[in-house]
């Protein structure tokens, strides 16, 4: 049996990750792929657990460091209990959001580098990167629509936060996708979601062989 493959969504709050995320996975399982579907922070009871504690808007204000160790316990438990399996029994994994969100996020915040989360990484997944990465990148304008229709004005604990943090964040994936670009492939957001959609499947199959 070959090993299955590990595709991860990231981006910006509202990017489209999710959307995306469901449409390529129904898309794969209709050429016969078997997948799981899955989410950080997320993705096993104990790592949903800690989604609770780190987006509770009402919730704990984690000291930085903290933070990241929590989002490094949540991913060591969803590698160790879903992914892994998963990709030994020969599934595709199809995530949204992994180790990047971890990088954009609390990385190069604070203390923090982007070789600390990297080393946290390490520690408690045994390093694992994803086979292919799709950064959807959406204009800050389009993105908040997005979200006003969705959410009105609600927002977790860390999409709260200002738009200066957020265009940092934007700014540390278009760094990591220019320095990965074996891993990386970067899809425009704008559009209809199945607009999208078309460009994630073209870049998909030319990734990882023709698909279609
Ligand atoms: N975080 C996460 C860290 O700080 N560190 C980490 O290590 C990790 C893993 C996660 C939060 O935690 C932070 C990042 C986040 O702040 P989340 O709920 O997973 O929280 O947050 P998001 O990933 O931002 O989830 P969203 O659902 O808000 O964004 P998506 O998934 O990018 O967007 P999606 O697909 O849900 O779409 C948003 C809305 O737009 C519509 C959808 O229908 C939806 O209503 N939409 C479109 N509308 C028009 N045109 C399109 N093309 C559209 N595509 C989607």
């Amino acid at each position: 049996m070959t090993a299955g493959r590990f595709i991860t969504f990231e981006g910006g709050e509202g990017a489209g990750k999710s959307t995306q995320a469901r449409m390529l996975a129904d898309w794969l399982e209709a050429r016969g792929i078997a997948l799981v579907q899955t989410r950080e922070p997320g993705g096993t009871p104990g790592a949903e657990a800690i989604r609770a504690l780190l987006l509770d808007p009402q919730g704990e204000d984690w000291p930085l460091e903290a933070e990241a160790l929590l989002f490094a316990a949540a991913r060591a438990d969803h590698v160790a209990r879903l992914i892994r399996p998963a990709l030994a029994a020969g599934k595709w994994v199809i995530c949204d959001r992994f180790i990047d969100s971890t990088r954009a996020y609390q990385g190069g915040e604070g203390s923090l580098s982007d070789a600390d989360i990297l080393a946290l990484h390490q520690t408690g997944s045994g390093g694992l990167l994803p086979d292919l990465t799709v950064l959807i990148t959406v204009d800050d304008t389009e993105t908040a629509k997005r979200l006003a229709a969705r959410d009105g004005d609600e927002s977790d604990r860390i999409g709260g936060r200002s738009a200066q943090f957020h265009t940092k964040v934007a700014r540390r994936f278009t760094e990591m996708a220019k320095a990965e670009p074996d891993r990386f492939v970067t899809i425009s957001g704008a559009g209809s979601p199945q607009e999208v959609h078309q460009r994630v499947i073209e870049a998909v199959s030319a990734r990882l062989g023709e698909l279609a």
